[in-house]
């Protein structure tokens, strides 16, 4: 069976995700099989662009239920309902240490490049986008060519990001995320936590698809947690 792309895209938007682009699987990949003696042809990515799907997380079970993760756990199950009606296999990206290498297969899916903070930039969705998952397909689907673009901070002289943040969290190559995590706790309410990162905000590329408030303070407040969680070993 080789099903069209356009079927596959329909069936993710409608599942509640973003179509974030697909690939090929190389020899070198050593992805998983699909199931046993299948192995992985195609490798399509989900995730969330903006705030678009926002609100269908914010008002799903698990935002609401009290229990840890609720974004990765609404992910998960959108995931796993995917695959099971491709018939393919679920990779997460929180799934780790070892991690998946999201980043390295987004750029093999969309025009994206390193942004000087580490995370990838799209030409239209600037630094706001991410990813909830990989869908592994043993059939080789048809995937459009993708054309090559230059990096958007190629041509951006004056690099805003790395100056927008107040503890010089980013330096070129090196991401200090317990410099953000104690200036964060030490902010009073409001500010950034209301807003969300000053490095990332700074950015001129795709400010349409800035993170709402309530987003931005979720995604705030889980970073803490996740320190919290790494610190404490
Ligand atoms: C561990 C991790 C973290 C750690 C450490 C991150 C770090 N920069 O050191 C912590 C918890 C601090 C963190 C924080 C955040 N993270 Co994080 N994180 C991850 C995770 C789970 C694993 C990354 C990893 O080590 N991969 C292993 C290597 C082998 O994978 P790789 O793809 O081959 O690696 C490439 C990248 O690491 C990239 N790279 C990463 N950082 C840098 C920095 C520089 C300067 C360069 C040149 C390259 C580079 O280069 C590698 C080769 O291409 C990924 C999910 C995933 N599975 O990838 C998310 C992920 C990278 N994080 C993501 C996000 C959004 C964030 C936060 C913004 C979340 C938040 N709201 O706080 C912050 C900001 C981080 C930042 N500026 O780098 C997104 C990035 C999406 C994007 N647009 O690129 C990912 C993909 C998760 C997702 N669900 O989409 N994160």
């Amino acid at each position: 069976m080789n099903r069209p792309l356009a079927s596959v895209i329909e069936a993710i938007e409608v599942a509640g995700l973003a179509y974030r682009g697909g690939f090929h699987a190389l020899a070198t990949d050593t992805l998983p099989d699909v199931r046993a003696g299948e192995a992985t042809q195609t490798v399509l990515l989900v995730g969330m662009v903006g705030s678009a799907q926002w609100p269908a997380f914010a008002t799903s079970r698990e935002a609401t239920d009290g229990a840890p993760h609720p974004l990765d756990r609404w992910g998960h199950r959108l995931l796993c309902e995917l695959a099971e009606a491709f018939a393919a296999r679920a990779l997460e990206p929180s799934a780790g240490p070892p991690w998946w290498p999201f980043q390295r297969w987004a750029q093999r899916a969309e025009p994206l490049h390193t942004s000087p903070l580490g995370l990838l930039i799209h030409p239209d969705y600037g630094l706001w986008h991410s990813y909830r998952g990989a869908v592994l397909l043993a059939e080789r689907l048809d995937l459009p060519a993708r054309a090559p673009g230059a990096s958007p901070c190629t041509s951006c002289v004056s690099k805003p990001c790395l100056h927008g943040c107040p503890v010089s969290a980013f330096e070129p190559g090196t991401y200090y995320p317990d410099r953000c995590a104690s200036h964060l706790r030490s902010a009073p309410l409001g500010g950034y936590r209301q807003t969300g990162c000053s490095a990332r905000l700074a950015c001129p590329i795709g400010r349409d698809y800035a993170q709402t408030p309530d987003q931005a303070q979720f995604h705030l407040a889980a970073f803490l947690r996740s320190r919290d969680e790494e610190n404490r070993g």
